[in-house]
């Protein structure tokens, strides 16, 4: 019995900011994530967003891979500062040109197009105008943005994704253009208000599609059988991968997460009226960033780690010295680099805890294995690491689906090789080469790598791998 329907979706992702380029081209305007990459190509030679992949020029022959691989669906995003390029409300026409174009040469390939609204890249005149989200007046510039885009795709655009992992965006301070951190837990409860606005929104159209949000979840494992390493464990998973899905698929902010910012003195502020307009919103499916898990336990000074959860404020992650908990790399799973390990299993249990939390199908927004020195020879790659991550992946879907798990669609990050937000073109994650580096953008030429054909093989197969 074929495990995946024939209705199941296999695709993949890229976002517009780190893909597309053509930064200033056709009346866009710029955007936090630009001026983002600009500063990191100025401190460490980083690629940057002018020229990125080259997707804007490159789209059809882009998506006729695409089509050769099997692709049918494409997760990508519509860059905010493209169709409103500053505070006027004035549409860029243009700007909307490129994106119907995208989505044309997509639906005349039977590709079915996964957009997301906002993907890191907010447009720069928000900064200026509102200080992000901080003010509640950016919510009706969403909305704005987001009715533009859901009439004018109504009938050929079916899935929608609100804003790519809003707390990852609020932690970078560059992405949000807030450093401080009361700030940056305003913005985000103002960013879950519009997520839930832009969601009714949606609905209210009555166009038939789906929307939901999209969030990233790092599988959590305790260290040890120590009840201690075990509340800590949870506790982690909870503050950042659940309490955000649950804030966004259930409008409920959990009890530990407001008492840990209540001590820290960051809680926000709300109004009457906001927590209705939350649980309102009914989100169709959970879209999930998923790469690696991790292994967790209780602080404990004397005992060597990798590194240290400070706690619940924002940044996420910072490596000091002491912390709330401590985290180690896993040794019955493979890493690809030190942080990055293949765990099928931990993929299975993620889908598993999802599906029992929220009842809802799955996309899978992301997924995927970076490597830092990929090599083009004779027009190849052989990314062996990556066939095996992704064939475990795909195994951790059936497995799941077999437990009842509903997944709709799967779409490995990335397509096409683009600009990372932390290393540029050095860490690579596309299934398709494009032939540029940090420094130097050549013919930006595309090569399938070994693992476009495998993917392709496993599409073929309908995933019977
Ligand atoms: C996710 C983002 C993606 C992508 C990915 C890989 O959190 O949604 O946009 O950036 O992480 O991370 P990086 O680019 O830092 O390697």
């Amino acid at each position: 019995m074929e495990i995946f329907s024939k209705k199941f979706l296999w695709g993949a992702a890229i976002s517009a900011f780190q893909a597309e380029g053509a930064w200033q081209e056709d009346g866009k305007g710029s955007t936090a994530a630009d001026l983002r990459c600009m500063e990191n190509r100025r401190q460490s030679g980083i690629a940057d967003t002018t020229v990125a992949s080259d997707f804007y020029h490159r789209y059809r022959e882009d998506i006729a891979l695409m089509k050769a691989c099997g692709l049918t669906s494409f997760r990508f995003s519509i860059s905010w500062a493209r169709l409103y390029p500053d505070n006027t409300g004035v549409l860029n026409q243009e700007g909307l040109n490129f994106y119907d174009k995208v989505v044309d040469e997509l639906k005349a390939n039977g590709i079915e197009p996964i957009v997301t609204l906002y993907h890191f890249d907010l447009p720069q005149w928000m900064i200026e105008e509102y200080r992000g989200f901080v003010s509640r007046k950016a919510i009706d510039a969403f909305l704005l943005y987001a009715h533009t885009c859901f009439t004018h795709f109504r009938s050929r655009v079916k899935y929608w994704l609100t804003i790519n992992e809003e707390d990852v965006l609020a932690n970078i301070p560059q992405f949000s253009g807030l450093k401080d951190p009361k700030e940056s837990w305003q913005a985000y409860h103002h960013m879950n208000l519009a997520n839930a606005q832009v969601m009714k929104l949606f609905h209210s159209l009555g166009t038939g599609g789906k929307i939901g949000p999209c969030i990233s979840y790092c599988t959590v494992y305790p260290a040890t059988p120590d009840p201690k390493d075990q509340l800590t464990a949870y506790e982690i998973e909870d503050i950042y991968s659940f309490s955000i899905m649950d804030v966004l698929m259930r409008g409920e902010y959990p009890c530990y997460l407001i008492n840990r910012l209540r001590e820290k003195g960051l809680l926000f502020e709300t109004e009457p009226g906001d927590e209705n307009l939350m649980k309102g919103a009914k989100p169709d499916f959970i879209g999930v960033n998923w790469y690696t898990t991790e292994v967790v336990g209780q602080y404990i000074e004397e005992k060597e780690s990798f590194g240290n959860y400070e706690g619940p404020e924002l940044p996420r992650r910072r490596r000091k010295e002491k912390g709330f908990a401590q985290y180690y790399q896993n040794p019955f799973t493979k890493y690809s680099n030190p942080e990055w390990n293949t765990d099928g299993v931990g993929f299975h249990l993620a889908l598993r805890k999802l599906y029992e939390r929220f009842h809802l199908p799955i996309i899978i927004t992301e997924n995927g294995l970076s490597c830092e020195q990929e090599v083009l020879t004779d027009g190849r790659v052989h990314d062996e690491n990556r066939i095996e991550y992704l064939s475990e992946m795909v195994k951790a879907m059936a497995a799941a689906i077999r437990d009842g798990v509903e997944i709709l669609s799967y779409n490995p990050w990335s397509f096409i090789d683009l600009v990372s937000s932390s290393q540029g073109m050095e860490k690579r994650y596309g299934l398709v080469y494009v032939n540029r580096t940090n420094e130097n953008e050549k013919d930006l030429k595309r090569y399938p790598k070994d693992s476009y054909y495998w993917y392709q093989e496993c599409i073929r197969r309908n995933g019977d791998i």
